[in-house]
């Protein structure tokens, strides 16, 4: 017999995705540019393998890093994958029948902030984005699939960027409370789980210009101001965010949704220190600190002081308004949401101050695997971040992705034989039990990444696919866009049929 343990009644077993990378219809329905618009396909940034002259350097970077190249318009011939996605936008109401199949009884995706409000700065929202996602979830509601929303996942209007320089400006909190508020009263009384920004956490590493841009906005800055922009970018995410769980407190009492709660979001990778020794121990404890105080600020309402004495050290100049704290102490996060992938390794240097940086201090994991793309494979490390999170933050958790990117293989007879990312769940769901019913963690599901395949975040790319439905389309678009069932399909219904006891 297997180890495995039944969760709790009401345990939510989902899958995850995000409006940019499935709902493609790009410009469909009065929708504007977005960020993620803007992103060519990550190693082969154009259709004929050629960038414009204006674009060869970047390339040259894009191939070296992996990392998606960023264009300053949506140019003629390029290949932009998320202009396509897997056509979710009209395909939505077959795919959830295929995922109401498989059991799951919730679904989390991002409403695309450029449906509501195609710039991001106009007076009135767009009705035709709005009437969509009425009818994208009473369609989840009749199959008896809860929703769970993303406020924002890297998907911001890109006329935000261009027109005020993204987040380092402080407009963008009316900006987006004012998108918040349109959208919590419109689905409020039917949508109960609400998470403000995705990964809030990602631009930690700020020596990344695509990590920048998808969280913040943030492009065309000096390479030595990349780090207090950062900072300044992501004390306004965090107002706004706490806005926002004001504004779904108010949106609760008025449209009567007892149920209606606001979480942040945040990227959880634990960071492990390489050796036993204590200078290894403190570069790991603080690297871990600096890349969850977003957390610290989101669920405990002020910030740590560590980080004010490390802004005055650098001579930061970060714009924190006494009206800011109180907002931030009054409205804290209901619940803390976050994704888990892989696990880290850094070793101490000799500057006392600690600046993780994972292109710097990182090692590699003697004890654990890595996926095709380099993630350190880790599902201990979930139980390990369950439970280092609940004891700082005293807070519920939702699991809103976990998965593995692979290369699948689409047999003759349309089957998918995805052992390894059976494999990776089957590890990784053990370990969450555990935490659950040894551990006594409050985990209120588990969405994994993803039901259905998508574009990836980082590289842009088709073929590095996460869902347990296959979607018969390549990077560059090319494909029937077919769906078939891979074998974790069938693994994940029996798992959420028997509430986690059939692993
Ligand atoms: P992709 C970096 C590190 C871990 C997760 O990632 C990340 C990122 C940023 O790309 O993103 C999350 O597609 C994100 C999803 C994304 C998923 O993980 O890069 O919230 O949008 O698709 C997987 O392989």
């Amino acid at each position: 017999t297997k180890e495995s343990y039944r969760m709790p009644d009401g345990f939510l077993w989902g899958a995850a995705n995000a409006a940019h990378q499935f709902e493609g219809a790009w410009d469909v329905d009065g929708k504007g540019i977005s960020i993620a618009d803007v992103m060519l396909a990550g190693t082969k940034p154009w259709l004929n393998g050629q960038a414009p002259a204006k674009y060869a350097n970047a390339t040259a970077a894009g191939l070296a890093t992996k990392h998606r190249l960023v264009t300053d318009q949506v140019e003629e011939g390029g290949n932009y994958p998320n202009h396509r996605g897997i056509d979710f936008y009209h395909t939505y109401p077959e795919d959830f029948a295929l995922m109401k199949e498989m059991g799951m009884n919730a679904f989390r995706t991002s409403i695309a902030w450029t449906r509501i409000f195609p710039n991001g700065d106009e007076a009135e929202p767009n009705e035709a984005g709005l009437a969509y996602y009425d009818r994208f979830f009473d369609k989840m509601l009749a199959l008896g699939i809860e929703p769970v929303v993303t406020l924002n996942h890297f998907e911001m209007p890109y006329h935000l960027v261009t027109e005020y320089g993204g987040w380092r400006n402080r407009k963008l909190i009316d900006f987006f409370t004012k998108y918040t508020r349109v959208v919590l009263e419109r689905y409020g009384d039917r949508v109960s789980y609400w998470m403000t920004h995705n990964e809030i956490n990602n631009q930690a590493q700020y020596f990344s210009d695509h990590l920048m841009l998808q969280n913040s906005g943030l492009k065309d800055y000096d390479e030595s101001d990349a780090e207090e922009l950062m900072y300044l970018a992501s004390h306004h995410e965090l107002v706004a965010s706490a806005l926002a769980v004001k504004i779904a407190h108010e949106v609760k009492e008025k449209v009567g949704n007892p149920k209606l709660q606001m979480a942040n979001m945040i990227a959880m990778n634990p960071i492990y220190p390489h050796t036993s020794n204590p200078a290894d121990q403190m570069a790991a404890y603080r690297a871990m600190e600096q890349t969850y105080w977003w957390g610290d600020v989101a669920a405990r309402g002020e910030y740590p002081k560590w980080l004010l004495n490390y802004f005055e050290h650098h001579n930061f100049k970060i714009d924190i308004t006494e009206e800011d704290k109180q907002i931030l102490a009054e409205n804290t996060v209901d619940y803390v949401a976050f994704s888990y992938y892989m696990s880290n390794v850094i070793g101490a240097d000799d500057n006392p101050w600690i600046d993780f940086r994972l292109d710097k201090n990182h090692f590699d994991n003697e004890f654990l695997e890595k996926s095709d793309w380099g993630w350190q494979i880790d599902p201990v490390g979930l139980r390990w971040a369950l439970n280092w999170m609940y004891d700082r933050w005293d807070k519920e958790m939702m699991i809103v992705e976990n998965g593995f990117g692979a290369y699948d293989q689409l047999e003759s007879d349309n089957s998918i034989h995805d052992d390894y990312r059976i494999k990776y769940h089957q590890d990784h769901v053990l370990n969450m039990e555990r935490a659950v019913v040894i551990d006594g963690i409050p985990v209120m599901g588990y969405l994994p990444w993803s039901g259905i395949d998508m574009i990836s975040a980082s590289t842009g790319e088709m073929l590095k696919r996460y869902g347990f439905i296959f979607v018969d389309l390549d990077d560059a678009g090319q494909g029937s866009g077919k769906r078939y069932k891979k074998d974790s399909y069938y693994w994940y219904q029996k798992l959420v049929h028997s509430n986690g006891t059939e692993l």
